[in-house]
């Protein structure tokens, strides 16, 4: 079986298209079947439904995988009323980051492998012969349109680069929904032929089959071994220069991975800096105060906030873009000193910082986490003062929350409703 060089049908068989336009297609002229529109002009015995089938298992399942440690993200920051994250295991979001980021940029070289398998089906003639032929390569232009998004915008904002005008936590949001949609599509509108793929032996007349390419090892080919040599280099190769970023003991060869666990100010990469989030001044000013809204109203020094009983816990950043890093923390407990404001154990609060601008000066602390013995106002960081660049005078952390909620820098404290300000 073949997917690009079946001949055409010239044969005055009604076929289903026909019939639903109520005329007959004509088949294009001979002059127009030049260049890849000739008949047998793809003759690689690599792009056939076993190849594409099976690296479109791999493609499918990475992007499931996507899906839903996506939707984790997006629910822990923008959380749906029913959605509870717990405040433990301390790890889990760093583990679903981490694999969200890891896997998506292996889908990279994946998916254009897959492309390459399919591309020849893109100057197959006449373009659909049934009604489900038409709805199968919609719904592949969709695919592949969302899935090429998707990874460039994932990419782009690993590398905080934000050329577009829309907002990256959304717009992936949504092109996930679609992305996986296209993908259930596609896998309905393409059973038969992935059943078959899938059910093919992995010998090279089983690739070649039809083709007339029985050997496929033609001279100029790429061979089926050197082929599969290059997706899994191509794949290993993204893996060690990027993984880096998540998995430390890879942290040496990762060379394109932007920030890496352990460098940094005080051991810690540094998502924004003091200067970047224009604190420089208001974090040293003596006037500094922490303010905490509640029944009993505080205007906390940082000698106050030391006077708190001190509490140290090994708590990993864990960030979106998925590098993370543990890190040692002290500081009073939050739950202590919403106490002492008068408020009830859990209160949902919202953390402010000094910060004027930019998205991440607020975020919501979800019941789990206020009440949380983990959760701490961090003065210092693996046994120093905190730096100016981790937050000082003091930031916000707490165990299995995305990087983006540990505010730094905080000026206030105040409850509100979930799901607001983050
Ligand atoms: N006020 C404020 N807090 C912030 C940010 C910010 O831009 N402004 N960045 C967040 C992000 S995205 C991450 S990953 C962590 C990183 O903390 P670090 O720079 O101390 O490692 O800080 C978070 N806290
Ligand atoms: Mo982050």
């Amino acid at each position: 079986m073949t997917l690009c060089t079946t001949p055409p049908e010239r044969t005055s068989v009604t076929r289903p298209l026909d019939r639903v336009l109520g005329a007959r297609l004509p088949d294009p002229p001979d002059a127009l079947r030049r260049g890849p529109f000739r008949e047998g002009s793809f003759p690689s015995p690599l792009h056939t439904e076993r190849r594409a089938s099976r690296v479109g298992v791999w493609l499918g399942s990475g992007f499931v995988v996507c899906f839903l440690t996506g939707l984790i993200s997006h629910w822990v920051q923008q959380p749906p009323s029913w959605f509870v994250w717990p405040a433990s295991p301390v790890w889990l979001y760093r583990v679903t980051q981490g694999t969200h980021v890891m896997v998506g940029l292996a889908l990279v070289p994946l998916l254009l492998v897959k492309l390459w398998t399919v591309y020849p089906k893109l100057f197959s003639w006449p373009p659909a012969r049934t009604p489900a032929q038409v709805v199968a390569r919609v719904s592949v232009l969709v695919l592949v349109g969302a899935a090429v998004f998707q990874l460039l915008t994932g990419l782009l904002n690993i590398s905080q680069w934000y050329p577009f005008g829309f907002s990256f936590r959304a717009a992936h949001y949504w092109t996930g929904w679609i992305a996986v949609g296209a993908v259930l599509t596609h896998v309905g509108a393409f059973a038969p032929q992935i059943a078959r793929g899938l059910a093919r032996r992995g010998t090279a007349a089983a690739d070649g089959e039809g083709d007339g390419e029985e050997d496929g090892e033609e001279d100029g080919a790429v061979s089926r071994r050197a082929f599969v040599a290059a997706a899994v280099l191509g794949t290993g190769a993204v893996a060690l220069t990027q993984w880096g970023q998540t998995i430390s003991p890879l942290a040496q060869v990762s060379v394109l991975a932007p920030r890496i666990p352990g460098y940094g100010p005080q051991g810690l990469p540094v998502n924004q800096t003091g200067a970047g989030a224009g604190v420089t001044e208001t974090a040293v000013d003596p006037a500094w105060r922490l303010v905490v809204e509640g029944p009993t109203r505080l205007e906390l020094t940082l000698a106050d906030l030391q006077a708190f009983p001190q509490h140290t816990e090994r708590l990993p950043i864990a960030c979106v873009e998925g590098w993370s890093s543990d890190a040692d923390w002290t500081g009073p407990r939050l739950r202590d000193v919403l106490d002492a404001a008068g408020l009830d154990r859990g209160t949902v609060v919202h953390v402010e910082s000094l910060q004027t601008g930019g998205s991440y000066r607020v975020s919501t602390v979800a019941g789990p986490h206020s009440a949380s013995a983990k959760t701490l106002l961090a003065l210092r960081l693996n046994g120093q003062e905190l730096a100016l660049d981790h937050g000082y005078p003091v930031r916000l952390i707490a165990p299995n929350r995305p990087g983006a909620m540990q505010t730094k820098w905080l000026a206030r404290i105040a409850p509100g409703a979930a799901g607001v300000g983050s």
